[in-house]
């Protein structure tokens, strides 16, 4: 085997956000991009030698270039095996499995999740360590500082491997392994929810719609759904991966998945709509009549997840990110379970999962999971959602409706500025959070009192970390918030997001719209932050 130590020179902005290194595809494809970053995630990392490395991609235009070349550089750098997705591909849930079921030493995940693909797309890889989930922020600091000292990275000389082909081939003194991205992870779904009473479900007549985007989970959804379910064939859509999506944005939300969502309003629609993103960790949930938010998904889950047999026994406890509207506090509560409020990004829940004090997080972007892996999981939340209905035998709506009636509703949306000049956005965050200590106590609209305002710091019970500067959050007396933060996984100038809750007892109404039941709290948070003004938006960009 000939390892070539190749020299290079540093990029500066190799630095991983929300979730990962996401840039342009022309910016990945620049000379030692790709290799600059992944030699120095393995010079961040530790006693790997020998190890077994796993790499999946959500198969989005620079995948197979990429992969091949993470695969060289693993080689050099003296992995013993690599465990590769047929095709070079793996769902994030799914390779987050892959790391576990096989106790690999770690993972790349190539995506750039939600965000758009093809040649002038987005590009993306993370690194997931031991426990499957996203390599914690000690880790992505150590990376970006190397980055910036990078000098010379090994590879070794070899043709690219064949993805195509299940089964054992040699890249140096490397083995890989190219399995069934699916197999596994259908096994898994297997021993957590009841696949009777969903079969079951579809058969007495139960309709539903999967729109895979087509993104990465369109083999998983009709393996499982169709196959073994017996979903009507057709239940799954948009079901073959595309490098670019078919042109398409793979974001799950009521602007990418409008025509799901008219389709689920009328009478002749399906019972039930569900729509994952580019690498499937994320879900979109509507029912007939009935779309149901992320954050209020998260606490209808976690209250009902004991109907799944993997979940019998109860729940250890409830995470979600700190955006996360409060509706799952109030099921955490009546359970007498722990609950807790982390900032956003799947890799702050991975303490808590592995200590064993939650099983179930969530987060408003579409975002739910449990410790059956370490990151969020799309079809886990599909498959939950219909073993619940299949269990209850009621629609998603009448599931809804109880549940506000017990536990009062959290008003919840949130609004995106997306691509909004850098400059203007750090200015207004600096300009409100200077405002912050002023707030508490005053007034506004007659009834609205700040009980607190501040920049959110979280302090990580497991292992004592502490990371500053997640979000601003204005509370209110009522429970309202108003939240603000800037987004870690854009790649062109700065997005802006909104998020604004109020909440209604139970007993109160629950009927509203939810624009305007939230119109006092949008009119205020523009009166502090002045985003229209500064802006020069007068709409955000997606509502969700
Ligand atoms: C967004 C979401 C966040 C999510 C992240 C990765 O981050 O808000 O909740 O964890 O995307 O999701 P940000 O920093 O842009 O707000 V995925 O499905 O793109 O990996
Ligand atoms: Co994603």
């Amino acid at each position: 085997m000939t390892i070539q130590t190749i020299k290079t020179t540093p990029y500066d902005d190799q630095k991983p956000g929300t979730s990962g290194l996401r840039k342009r595809v022309t910016v990945f494809s620049q000379p030692h991009y790709v290799e600059n970053f992944v030699q120095s995630i393995f010079d961040s990392l530790e006693d790997f030698a020998g190890k077994v490395l796993v790499i999946g991609g959500d198969g989005r235009f620079y995948n197979d270039v990429a992969i091949q070349k993470a695969i060289r550089i693993a080689a050099a750098n003296g992995f013993g095996k690599v465990l590769v997705g047929q095709n070079g591909i793996l769902s994030t849930p799914a390779a987050s499995n892959i790391i576990r079921h096989y106790k690999a030493f770690g993972g790349l995940v190539l995506s750039a999740s939600h965000n758009p693909g093809g040649p002038e797309g987005d590009f993306g890889i993370k690194y997931n360590i031991g426990n499957g989930g996203p390599a914690p922020e000690k880790i992505t600091e150590a990376v970006y500082a190397r980055s910036r000292q990078i000098d010379s990275y090994r590879m070794v000389d070899a043709p690219d491997v064949a993805l195509g082909q299940i089964g054992t081939q040699k890249v140096g003194d490397m083995v890989v392994e190219v399995i069934d991205p699916v197999a596994d992870y259908a096994r898994l779904m297997e021993t957590l929810f009841d696949f009777d009473a969903i079969r079951g479900l579809f058969a007495s007549g139960f309709r539903m719609t999967f729109d895979a985007m087509s993104a990465v989970t369109g083999p998983y959804a009709h393996a499982i759904l169709e196959g073994i379910l017996g979903a009507p064939k057709g239940t799954v859509v948009n079901g073959t991966p595309s490098p670019s999506f078919n042109n398409g944005h793979p974001d799950p939300n009521l602007v990418y998945c409008k025509d799901m969502f008219d389709l689920l309003m009328t009478p002749e629609g399906p019972d039930f709509g569900a729509a994952s993103d580019g690498d499937g960790d994320r879900n979109l949930i509507i029912g007939k009549n009935r779309f149901v938010t992320p954050s209020d998904s998260l606490a209808l889950l976690a209250a009902n997840a004991h109907l799944a047999p993997g979940y019998r026994n109860g729940i250890a406890g409830i995470a979600r990110s700190m955006p996360t509207s409060a509706a799952a506090d109030r099921v955490a509560e009546k359970l007498g379970i722990e609950m807790h409020e982390t900032p956003t990004g799947w890799k702050f829940f991975g303490n808590l999962l592995d200590a064993g004090r939650v099983t179930i997080c969530g987060e408003e972007s579409a975002g739910t999971g449990s410790n059956h892996v370490r990151e969020k999981d799309g079809l886990w939340a599909v498959l939950l959602w219909l073993n619940i209905i299949a269990v209850r035998k009621q629609s998603v709506d009448e599931i809804v409706r109880e549940h506000w009636a017990t536990y009062g509703r959290n008003y919840y949306t949130r609004h995106d500025y997306e691509e909004v000049d850098a400059g203007i956005a750090n200015t207004l965050v600096d300009d409100l959070r200077a405002q912050l200590p002023g707030l508490p106590g005053k007034v506004f609209d007659d009834d609205l009192q700040v009980a607190y305002a501040d920049d959110f710091t979280y302090h990580d019970p497991v292992d004592g970390s502490t990371s500053a500067r997640q979000g601003i959050r204005i509370g209110f007396t009522d429970g309202s918030r108003i939240v603000l933060r800037l987004s870690g996984t854009g790649t062109v100038g700065a997005t802006l997001r909104l998020y604004l809750e109020r909440y209604e007892a139970a007993g109160g109404r629950h009927d509203l719209e939810t624009q305007s039941a939230l119109a006092s709290l949008i009119t205020l948070a523009d009166q502090l932050a002045g985003v229209r003004q500064r802006t020069g938006r007068q709409e955000p960009s997606v509502i969700t």
